[in-house]
């Protein structure tokens, strides 16, 4: 561990940090942020007179919206020149959300991740070939802040020009590697095509996120690069990558490092907290930062939490998979669609690959839904075609038969039509180094 005394702290004198340090974020942002200051108001809320952590469920959320309606700096609690650094996340429509950071927020943030990747199984001395993205994306920086404090010898190759970073690999020899699991299954992809084995490759872990990922994508993963995976979740309001890690020992949630990130699970309509266990948003609050303090903020990401004791000696709480978000939500004609549920039935089906796009489109008052999908390697070749087309679909019974199979099985399982078109391997989307966008929805 990278701070035992703090990420194995006995659960109760965790809690008593917790709720000291509530108080003192909720009387911060009460006195510096106007925003704040009305919105606890008008709930009635006086920082003086709250009692612990069972007075969290009275305090205002604070919601994406929030942060775009304040865009730049609304929300900060500092003054301008008292930040040290600023990232921000592209929104999906209009201005990016930007964040910011005192000199303590970036030394909390490279503590944070430096315990993720020490939790990964990273230890002092290590190389770490950081693949995350440069720039205004938290991923490039946070981890390679998080590496120099951990001590390991940081290559900060960014994001893209995958043969470049094959060569890096093989050359600089590096134990660790962090980037998205998509980019990940790229260059293990990558390096099975030039015939380098996962015994030739010197990587021993990787620490995935950025986006959603499954058992089976860490399976490949893992197989194709020779390493032991673990996921690391994060988002740009709340600090970046580092909230949370999955140990190496266990791999079974990610540890969210409740001293800085106090997390709560919420029912995604009504708002009330869920009892362990069960899944709806994860909602998080910021005890530390000082720039930009969040209130109760709605990730908007689906997911439980678990206390189960750790094989690590961890005491913090873990938050299993990120099972989708609130707004990564398909409705196609009514139905409730989410990625990661098409992603679990492609699993069952052994001829095609879990390597896929949703397309919706309108047409007239109707909504389509496409689903494009890789056919695996061993079916296309023993169907023994060159191409993949509509035309060549209608022209082989085998195509035509395996397209009926995968939209019955969607169709039964998730209860929504989708038009299937069938692609030759390797023609589906992959990760060039960033997120990987899995769904195209037209309609907007
Ligand atoms: O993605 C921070 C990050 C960088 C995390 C590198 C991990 C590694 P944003 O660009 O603001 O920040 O996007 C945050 O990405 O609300 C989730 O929906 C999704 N996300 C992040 N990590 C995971 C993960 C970074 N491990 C949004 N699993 C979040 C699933 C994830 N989704």
């Amino acid at each position: 561990m990278y701070q035992p005394e703090l990420e194995a702290l006995p659960r109760p004198r965790l809690r008593a940090l917790q709720e000291e340090r509530l108080k003192r974020v909720v009387a911060y942002v009460h006195e510096r942020v106007p925003f704040y200051r009305k919105l606890l108001d008008e709930a009635g809320v006086d920082p003086k007179g709250l009692k612990g952590l069972e007075d969290l469920p009275r305090l205002p959320f604070t919601r994406k919206a929030d942060l775009r309606d304040h865009y730049p700096f609304g929300l900060f609690a500092v003054p301008r020149e008292n930040l040290a650094r600023i990232h921000a996340s592209s929104g999906t429509t209009g201005k990016p959300m930007v964040v910011g950071y005192t000199k303590g927020d970036l030394q909390v943030f490279a503590e944070v991740v430096a315990r993720s990747l020490a939790a990964a199984g990273a230890r002092p001395g290590m190389m770490l070939h950081n693949a995350y993205g440069y720039g205004l994306f938290t991923g490039g920086l946070g981890l390679h802040g998080g590496g120099e404090a951990l001590g390991m010898t940081v290559v900060p190759v960014s994001g893209g020009m995958t043969e470049r970073q094959l060569m890096l690999i093989q050359d600089l020899r590096p134990e660790v590697i962090s980037c998205t699991p998509s980019y990940a299954q790229t260059l293990a992809e990558e390096f099975r095509k030039r015939g380098v084995s996962p015994e030739e490759i010197s990587l021993k872990y990787a620490v995935l996120g950025a986006e959603p990922w499954t058992e089976a994508i860490r399976k490949q993963v893992d197989e194709g690069l020779g390493v032991r995976s673990t996921n690391i979740y994060g988002l740009s309001e709340i600090i970046g990558p580092g909230v949370a890690n999955e140990c190496v020992e266990e791999r079974r949630g990610s540890h969210i490092w409740e001293d800085h990130f106090l997390p709560e699970v919420v029912d995604p309509d009504t708002g009330e907290p869920l009892p362990e266990g069960k899944v709806g948003v994860l909602v998080l609050t910021t005890l530390t930062k000082e720039a930009m303090p969040l209130l109760r903020y709605w990730t908007g990401d689906l997911t439980f939490l678990t206390h189960e004791p750790c094989a690590c000696g961890r005491t913090h709480v873990r938050m299993g998979p990120v099972l989708g978000r609130t707004d990564d939500m398909l409705i196609v004609r009514g139905v409730n669609v989410y990625p990661t549920q098409v992603e679990a039935v492609l699993l069952g089906i052994p001829e095609v690959v879990p390597l896929y796009q949703i397309v919706v489109r309108r047409e007239g008052t109707l909504d389509e839904a496409e689903l494009k999908v890789e056919v695996s390697e061993d079916f296309f070749r023993q169907i023994g075609q060159e191409v993949l087309s509509d035309e060549v679909v209608e022209a082989d019974h085998r195509l035509h038969a395996l397209r009926e199979k995968v939209a019955h099985k969607i169709k039964d399982t998730i209860g929504v039509s989708m038009r299937v078109t069938l692609l030759a391997p390797g023609q589906a989307p992959r990760s060039e180094g960033g997120k990987l966008r899995r769904v195209l929805d037209l309609r907007k």
